[in-house]
């Protein structure tokens, strides 16, 4: 019901996406619940949530920031395809072959190639290599994740980059003509990689902070309580992340830092420094609006939509919840698989795929509740509690009991667990 034009198609020997046909590989691993939200462009679509703020934070690079002549600085993507090779999702940013992000129980991979982009990182490179110095790049991403309110498979991110000359970054610095962005003999540290002089890195850093916190203050008001917490990814050093304080819980809002010079070189921009962030839209979104679940943002519900239909885009939403219908848990028990090595072949992430592509949106949230090892045959059996709710009304007993089961039989056929229901 809520797929795009087209209907997705997983074939036997290819799958297709978006007009292109590939080739199926024993890397295959997206479902046709994934495929038929490829299209779909939230963030596209006039006065969704997901549009409505990532307006708002293009006008607020586009006012508070300009280039020669009155320009904006910032050039904003938003069509960008979100398939991609292994290569731009990963090798670009300097994500070793072995890197545990790669792994198929965390993407969505159409063959061993190509694969739906877990990040906008994905087309960092490219961008810069295209010649831009300083652009926004909004679109969605697909990972294979647990399941929770803050949580969904498919999400949208808004990713920054700003790349300075040695002339631009300390053009405002007494005798910054003496200063230089690289330093030839340096060592990497935690401050700084081993190409960067530490005075680049340093206002580098903060330009960075400086324009995140001017954002989420332009966004939220001087009232929002914030922390940066230091962190890592393989393509910036130093790295950090930025939470926010919702509903009374730090919630992780963006991950950023100064971009490793190695991949700057490799994209022909190597006489420049600069940052990147990249930022969940649905979780400013979120904060903002005041919506508890990011199963919402999926709602084709009129009074969940029209909220967002302001005149202005700086018009506040004044977002009233849907009452909340009341949940209904079920838990499912099982005995883990067994592979001839004695190693267990059981992927969390494999299971919560199966009750994502089973129970669709009815469910709210999956915890592991209970683990148990057999004393005798060492075996081990799993308990989770598995919470299904319904956006839009209430759930009977009975409807959730036909989802709950065909979960129990698919987690046996599929995923080789024995049930202990
Ligand atoms: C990244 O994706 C990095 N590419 C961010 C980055 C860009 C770092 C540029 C440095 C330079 P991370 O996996 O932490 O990082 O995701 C970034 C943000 O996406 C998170 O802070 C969060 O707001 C959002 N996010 C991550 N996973 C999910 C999910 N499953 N559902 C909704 N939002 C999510
Ligand atoms: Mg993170």
């Amino acid at each position: 019901t809520d797929g795009p034009a087209s209907q997705p198609v997983i074939g036997q020997d290819s799958v297709e996406v978006l007009g292109h046909s590939y080739p199926r590989d024993d890397f295959t691993n997206v479902t046709p619940k994934i495929l038929a939200k490829v299209g779909r462009n939230l963030h596209n679509q006039s006065h969704h949530p997901l549009w409505l703020i990532k307006e708002r934070i293009k006008a607020h690079f586009y006012s508070a920031y300009a280039a020669k002549r009155g320009n904006p600085l910032f050039s904003v993507h938003d069509n960008l395809s979100p398939v991609v090779t292994v290569e731009q999702n990963f090798d670009s940013l300097l994500i070793p072959p072995d890197h545990p992000s790669r792994k198929r129980g965390d993407n969505y991979y159409l063959n061993r190639n190509t694969m739906l982009r877990a990040h906008t990182s994905a087309h960092q490179r490219e961008l810069v290599r295209s010649g831009l110095d300083a652009f926004l790049l909004a679109g969605d991403v697909y990972r294979r994740d647990e399941i929770d309110c803050s949580h969904y498979p498919v999400f949208h991110q808004m990713e920054g980059v700003r790349l300075f000359s040695d002339i631009e970054l300390f053009s405002a610095v007494q005798n910054g003509e003496e200063l230089s962005l690289f330093e030839s003999r340096g060592r990497r540290t935690p401050q700084k990689q081993e190409a960067h002089s530490l005075e680049a890195v340093k206002l580098l850093e903060f330009d960075l902070k400086q324009t995140l916190t001017r954002l989420v203050t332009h966004l939220f008001g001087e009232d929002i309580e914030v922390r940066w917490v230091d962190c890592y990814f393989p393509f910036t050093h130093p790295s950090f992340e930025l939470e926010v304080r919702f509903q009374g819980d730090w919630m992780e809002v963006l991950g950023c830092g100064v971009m490793e010079q190695q991949l700057l070189d490799s994209a022909g921009a190597g006489d420049k420094a600069g940052w990147a962030f990249g930022l969940g839209l649905e979780r400013l979104a979120m904060v903002l609006y005041n919506i508890p679940d990011i199963r919402l943002f999926w709602s084709q519900d009129e009074r969940f939509l029209k909220q967002f239909r302001v005149q202005h885009i700086q018009q506040p939403v004044c977002f009233q919840s849907l009452s909340k219908y009341p949940p209904l848990h079920n838990d499912i028990s099982f005995w883990l698989p067994e592979s001839e090595d004695g190693r267990e072949s059981f992927i969390e992430n494999d299971f919560y795929d199966l009750v994502r592509s089973i129970g669709g949106d009815l469910v709210e949230k999956v915890s592991l509740v209970d683990e148990f090892m057999h004393p005798k045959t060492g075996r081990r059996s799993q308990c989770y509690r598995i919470v299904y709710r319904h956006m839009e009304r209430t759930l009977t007993q009975q409807e959730v009991r036909l989802v709950h089961e065909q979960i129990e039989r698919s987690a046996e056929t599929e995923l080789g667990v024995q049930g202990r229901f």
